[in-house]
C-alpha cells in the first residue's frame, strides 16, 4: 500500500498553505474618551488627525468637551473642510452603533447652550455633566470657561483674546508652511510662546486652581475640561485635574481605561500614528 500522497503536488502542499492576510492591529479599547477644542469651521482644526484618532480606537463612550465647533469664527467666514464631514458623519455613526455621545457645551460653541439637555439619537447635549470613574471616584465634566471670571489673569486674556490668537495662529502657519517645505516636521510657535511666556504660564496655572477649587467647592473627586488648550493630568490640593487640550495644535486626549485609570494621549507621538500612515503610504505605493 502507499502511503504516500498520490499526486507531488499533494506532497509539496500539505498542509495546505492557507492566504493568511496581515494581523490587522488590535484596537486599544477604553471606557470612556475624552477630547474638546477641536473648532470645527476654522483652518486650524486638524480634523483628519482627529478622524485617524477616532478610527483607531475603540471606546465605551465619547465625551466631547466643548468648543467642537467655532461658531463665533464661522460667523466671520466659515472654513470648511470634507474632513470636518467625516467626523460628523463618524461622530453619528458612532452613536449609530450604541456608543453614548456626550456633547458638553464651550463659549465657541455657546450657541447650542440654550437647547442643553436635549437628545439626538444617541447624542445628548448637555451644558456640565458628571461622569463616575471606574474605580468609584466622581467627576465634574465641563468646558471650563465658566471658571474664567475667577482666574486672575483672565482680562489679559481676553485682552490678547481671539485677534491675538488669529494673529498667532497666522504666524504659526506660516513657519509650518516653511517648515513642510524644507522638510522639518509641525513646530508649535504658539506651545512655544506659551511655554516661555511667563504671563501665559501663570494665566494657566491660575485656570487649573479655579477650576479645581470650584469642583472641590461642589463635592467632587475630579474634573475633566478643556478650554485654554493645554492638556494635563495633575492632582490640585487633593482635586483629580484633566484637561482635555485641544485638536488645533497639539492633538491630545484624555481616555479612561477600564479600571478607571485616566491617561492622556498625545496623538502627535503616538505608534498608531505612525503605523497608520506607514500602511496608508504603502498603500498607495
Ligand atoms: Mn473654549
Amino acid at each position: 500500500m502507499n502511503s504516500t500522497p498520490s499526486s507531488p503536488s499533494d506532497a509539496s502542499h500539505w498542509p495546505p498553505e492557507r492566504v493568511i492576510a496581515p494581523a490587522k492591529p488590535k484596537k486599544p479599547h477604553y471606557r470612556s474618551v475624552f477630547i474638546s477644542d477641536v473648532h470645527l469651521g476654522t483652518k486650524d482644526c486638524k480634523a483628519s488627525q482627529l478622524n485617524d484618532f477616532l478610527k483607531l480606537h475603540k471606546f465605551d463612550n465619547l465625551y466631547l468637551v466643548g468648543d467642537i465647533f467655532d461658531g463665533w469664527r464661522m460667523r466671520s467666514g466659515i472654513h470648511w473642510h470634507k474632513s470636518f464631514n467625516r467626523i460628523i458623519s463618524r461622530v453619528l455613526k458612532l452613536s449609530k452603533n450604541d456608543v453614548p455621545v456626550f456633547y458638553i457645551t464651550g463659549n465657541h460653541d455657546e450657541f447650542l447652550r440654550k437647547f442643553a439637555n436635549s437628545r439626538f439619537e444617541n447624542i445628548k447635549l448637555l451644558n456640565r455633566m458628571d461622569h463616575t470613574t471606574a474605580d468609584g471616584r466622581r467627576l465634574l465634566v465641563i468646558h471650563g470657561d465658566q471658571f474664567e471670571s475667577v482666574t486672575h489673569c483672565s482680562r489679559l486674556l481676553k485682552h490678547i483674546g481671539d485677534r491675538g490668537y488669529d494673529m498667532l495662529m497666522f504666524i504659526n502657519r506660516l513657519i509650518n508652511r516653511f517648515r513642510t517645505r524644507v522638510g522639518f516636521g509641525y513646530w508649535s510657535f504658539s506651545g512655544y510662546l506659551k511655554d516661555h511666556i511667563q504671563r501665559a504660564q501663570s494665566y494657566i496655572r491660575d485656570y487649573e486652581c479655579a477650576v479645581a477649587h470650584g469642583a472641590r467647592r461642589q463635592q467632587y473627586d475630579g474634573v475633566i475640561c478643556g478650554h485654554i488648550h493645554q492638556a494635563a493630568i495633575k492632582k490640585i490640593e487633593g482635586v483629580d485635574y484633566y484637561n482635555t487640550g485641544d485638536w488645533v495644535e497639539s492633538c491630545t486626549a484624555i481616555v479612561e481605561h477600564h479600571d478607571g485609570r485616566m491617561e492622556l494621549i498625545h496623538w502627535l507621538e503616538h505608534p498608531l500614528k505612525f503605523e497608520h500612515e506607514k500602511s496608508q503610504k504603502k498603500r498607495k505605493s
